[in-house]
Formats: structure tokens, C-alpha cells, sequence
């Protein structure tokens, strides 16, 4: 038994060091697998210990670079600390801290965007080379050496697998209650001997609640007493509340059509102040009895679990608010039976979200008017965070919702632009566009047709005629009329807000 008391296997107690000697078996030129989605789940004192390794040995002249592959985005004490110390050679695959954005974007360190649900699967394959260690938060051991997972599952089962050596960090702030929670599923293979997954529910079970760890592998178990850190949301503004809105009233309309059933469809629902919005605006719609299937819950989700209007909820990680946090501990009884973690593969498995019919919904920077998506770069060359798993939902959706404001930068940068900067989801993958001022569904519609519908529904009024006249000089002088574009003109919008700070032309 441990000081916290969360280790009971005893051969693993025995294994307990401080961070500083956990952070001594990493290498220089290792590749580490960590835990951590959307700031839950992730080491937080291993990382700040290697951080100030790595500080020192870069001091001394010899330089100390590792790659890290995570879950998701995680947090300050984790990317922020590696990359304020120089110290991530390459990072993969979704990431969402400044310090590491603006490494990647002055070219010092390697970022490869990457499904989600892609992830395992490239390790698995050996495709990203050898994987020298795990590091992964748990909340517990149990008896068997099994280990209990965190506040997030995202790529853990694979790292542990993959690793050559691991390290395990306890955390006894993560609730005791999160036991049972997790459904860890080990039937995943490489082709040609897949299996269906058998999953018809959201809230299936079909795994075992427990990550399994060849103890022989384990060189340093830390214990930690330290709360997830994510930022606390904005209370949703004007055009956050209109954008769910216009989400909800179509919703009963589809329903009304008798083209979804009244309890709705799994809903998933991408990270950000505008997808927790929506969440936020079904509270307040008479839809009643829904389900999630999705990746991340955010202080929406569990506010819906709360009233009721969800039933069940299955995700990779938690993504919730200091305050959410502190309510969801104290309250984790009621949800036990209602939340399920899954490895990310799982729970952004193409196979699965098909079948189960997914409402995906996730935020955008821009949207073409033909119905193009960029989730990811600003400007067509600067990364913002990653395409996480919008990528994964949107393609294989039933319904695949994208939504934003209209414009960004206070009205400098209209959102709907004549031709994207840079392509996450084709015109091919997106269902429905929204904005503050409409929505557009571009389901059954030729370009030409979109194009208009998209200018009309979502585009700011003060951007809607500068796109109406290039829509009608693209109809009229472009090389072909199935998606009529002026090349050299498409793009100049970026290049206008890049020379003048706007993309309104001189007055
Ligand atoms: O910049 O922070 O400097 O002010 O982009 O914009 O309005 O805060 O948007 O929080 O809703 O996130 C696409 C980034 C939207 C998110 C994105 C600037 C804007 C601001 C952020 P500042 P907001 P949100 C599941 C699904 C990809 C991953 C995904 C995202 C900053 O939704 O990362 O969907 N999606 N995963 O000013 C220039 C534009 C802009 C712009 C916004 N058109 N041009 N800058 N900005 N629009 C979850 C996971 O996968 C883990």
C-alpha cells in the first residue's frame, strides 16, 4: 500500500521514486507516449521534472529533444514546460498551447496534424518508429497490477502496449470514483484480422474497465496529488447563443420531417466556446432523452447529464472548467452509470460513428463557399491547434455541422471566404454551415447552389456583397461553371487582410 493509498499492488508500491529520478530514464532522442486529451489525463510532475533536465543539459551544450506523441492537447505543465525548455523535437497529434503554437510556427519544432483515430493504429504499424516510453497518469492500481485509469483514456492502452519502458504517475486528486467508468477495449488488430466492433449503443459496454501493464515494464511509479488544469469557458456571447440557436430550431425541424427520431441522434461535440454554446442552448430546448457519442465532455454536456435531457454520455476524456470539475467530483456517484471513457480509437472510430449515425458538431476558422472546411490554419500557414477528431466525426456523420462566428478579429477576417486557406474537411464532408446569421444545409445542393446559400444564410452583411460579386464574376468568367472560382482572385482576401489588416477592401 502507498502514502495515498491508490497503489495496492504491492510489487508496484515498491517501485515509487520522486519525479526527478522518474524523469532520469528518459533519454535524450527518446520518443515518449503520455497520457493527456484536452487537458485531463496528463502527467504533471514528470514533465516539469524532465522539463528542468532538459534546461540544464541544453545549458551545458548538450542538446536534449524528445518527441512527444500524446491523446490530445494536454496542458501548461506538460507542453508548455517541454517546449518552453526547448525540448520537443517532434509533437503529435493534436496540441493546443501557446508556447508549443508559436514554436511550431517559427519552424523550431516538427508537429504532424493526425486523426485522432489514426493514431494507435500508425503506432501499432511502426510506421512512427520505435516508442521508448509511456508516461501516463492513473488514478490507481488495483491488487492485480491493473491500473485505473485518469480523467482521460486517449492513447494510453497503446502506449503502454507499444513502450519499451514505463512510468506511471498515481493521482490521488483524480476521484476514487472514476473506478468503473472506463470501458478499455482489446480487440483492436491490424488488417487483415479486424472484427466488427460490436457497438450498436453509445453506451455499450465491451471492453474491461482496467488498463492491463506488463509490470516487468514499469521502471518508476510517481505519486502525484494534482487537479487537471483546463480553462474556464466563456459565457456564451450574442452570437455563440444565435449560432445554437439556429442549431436547435433546425433540429426540430428534421424531426418534424420525420428525417430524425425526437430523442435525436448520438450527439458529438468539438472543443471550444461555441460547441459548449450549443450544448448549453439544448438545456434550454424541449428535447428530451438524448445520447452522446463523442470525444470530449465539456461543462455543456454534463450540465445536460445533469437536467436529465442527456441519458448517457461515451468520450475519450473529460474537458471540463476548474468549477465543472469541482461539482463533478462531488457528484460522480450520479454519473457513474451515465459517463464511459473509451480509448480514442474507439471513440472516434469511423466504423462506429457511421453506424451509430453521429450528429457531429465542431468548430471551424473558415468555410469556402462551395462548403470547404479549415479547422486548423490561420492565414493558410499558421496552425492554430490540430484537426483532432472533427476529421473523424465529420467524414463518417450523419449529419456533419460546422459552426462559427461570421467573422474574427472584430469584423477584420470574414469566416466565409471565397476559397479556404488551407483544407481540413472537403465540401465532400460537411453537411450544414452556421454562423450568427443562419444556417445553410448544402446537403443535395450542386456547388453553384451552395455557394449562393452559404453567401445568403452565413456570411456577415458587411462581407455578403464583396462575395455576391465575386460569386457573380466567378458564374460569369471562370474557366468552368460546375465551382466557378477566379483563381488569382480567391485567395487575395488573405492577402488583403495581410497587407491592410482587413479583408474589406480600401473604403
Ligand atoms: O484567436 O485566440 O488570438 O483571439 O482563432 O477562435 O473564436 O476562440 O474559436 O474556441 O470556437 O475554436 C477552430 C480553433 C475554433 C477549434 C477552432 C482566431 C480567433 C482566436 C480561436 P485569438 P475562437 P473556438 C474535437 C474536435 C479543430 C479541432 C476540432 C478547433 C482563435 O474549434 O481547434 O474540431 N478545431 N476538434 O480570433 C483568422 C479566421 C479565424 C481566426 C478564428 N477565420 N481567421 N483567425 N480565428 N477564426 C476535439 C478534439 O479534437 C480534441
Amino acid at each position: 500500500m502507498s502514502g495515498s493509498g491508490r497503489i495496492r499492488n504491492a510489487d508496484l508500491a515498491r517501485r515509487v521514486v520522486s519525479a526527478d529520478e522518474a524523469a532520469a530514464v528518459i533519454r535524450p532522442g527518446d520518443t515518449v507516449g503520455m497520457s493527456g486529451f484536452t487537458g485531463a489525463g496528463y502527467p504533471k510532475a514528470v514533465p516539469e521534472a524532465l522539463a528542468r533536465r532538459i534546461t540544464e543539459s541544453n545549458a551545458a551544450g548538450k542538446p536534449f529533444r524528445i518527441n512527444v506523441w500524446t491523446g490530445a492537447s494536454t496542458a501548461p505543465e506538460l507542453d508548455g514546460a517541454l517546449a518552453a525548455a526547448d525540448g520537443i523535437e517532434l509533437r503529435l497529434p493534436h496540441q493546443s498551447d501557446p508556447v508549443s503554437r508559436q514554436k511550431i510556427n517559427a519552424g523550431q519544432m516538427d508537429y504532424i496534424d493526425v486523426h485522432l483515430s489514426h493514431v494507435a493504429q500508425l503506432a501499432w504499424q511502426g510506421f512512427l518508429g520505435p516508442l521508448d516510453v509511456a508516461l501516463i497518469e492513473v488514478s490507481g492500481i488495483a491488487e492485480d497490477g491493473t491500473l485505473v485509469p485518469s480523467s482521460s483514456i486517449g492513447n494510453n492502452k497503446t502506449w503502454l502496449d507499444q513502450a519499451d519502458r514505463v512510468v506511471l504517475e498515481v493521482n490521488s486528486w483524480q476521484p476514487a470514483g472514476l473506478d468503473g467508468m472506463h470501458d478499455v477495449y482489446y480487440g483492436t488488430a491490424l488488417p487483415p484480422d479486424r472484427r466488427p466492433i460490436q457497438l450498436t449503443r453509445p453506451d455499450d459496454r465491451i471492453g474491461v474497465p482496467h488498463l492491463r501493464v506488463d509490470p516487468a515494464k514499469v521502471v518508476a511509479v510517481v505519486e502525484t496529488d494534482s487537479p487537471d488544469r483546463n480553462t474556464p469557458f466563456k459565457e456564451p456571447d450574442d452570437a455563440a447563443r444565435a449560432i445554437a440557436g439556429h442549431v436547435i430550431e433546425y433540429l426540430e425541424h428534421e424531426v418534424t420531417r420525420g428525417r430524425l427520431p425526437a430523442e435525436l441522434l448520438p450527439l458529438q461535440s468539438g472543443v471550444g466556446n461555441v460547441a459548449n454554446a450549443v450544448m448549453a442552448g439544448l438545456q434550454e430546448s424541449s428535447f428530451q432523452g438524448l445520447t452522446a457519442y463523442t470525444e470530449v465532455i465539456q461543462d455543456g454536456m454534463l450540465d445536460l447529464l445533469r437536467s436529465g435531457t442527456l441519458v448517457s454520455a461515451s468520450a475519450t476524456a473529460f474537458s471540463l472548467s476548474p468549477t465543472a470539475i469541482a461539482d463533478f467530483n462531488a457528484e460522480i456517484e450520479e454519473f457513474r452509470d451515465r459517463i464511459l471513457l473509451r480509448p480514442q480509437e474507439i471513440s472516434n472510430h469511423p466504423e462506429v460513428v457511421r453506424r451509430l449515425g453521429v450528429l457531429a458538431m465542431n468548430g471551424m476558422i473558415e468555410a469556402d463557399v462551395y462548403g470547404n472546411v479549415n479547422s486548423t490554419h490561420l492565414m493558410g500557414s499558421k496552425i492554430q491547434n490540430g484537426i483532432g477528431g472533427s476529421g473523424d466525426f465529420a467524414r463518417n456523420a450523419f449529419i456533419s455541422f460546422f459552426v462559427t462566428p461570421s467573422t474574427a478579429k472584430d469584423g477584420a477576417i470574414s469566416a466565409i471566404v471565397p476559397m479556404v486557406s488551407h483544407v481540413d474537411h472537403t465540401e465532400h464532408d460537411v453537411a450544414v454551415i452556421v454562423t450568427e446569421h443562419g444556417l445553410a444545409d448544402l446537403r443535395g445542393l450542386s456547388p453553384r447552389r451552395r455557394a449562393r446559400l452559404v453567401v445568403e444564410r452565413c456570411a456577415h452583411p458587411d462581407y455578403r456583397p464583396m462575395l455576391t460579386d465575386y460569386l457573380d464574376r466567378a458564374d460569369r468568367d471562370a474557366y468552368g461553371r460546375h465551382t466557378p472560382h477566379l483563381l488569382t482572385e480567391a485567395l487575395g482576401w488573405h492577402t488583403r487582410y495581410l497587407e491592410t489588416g482587413t479583408m474589406l477592401p480600401a473604403a
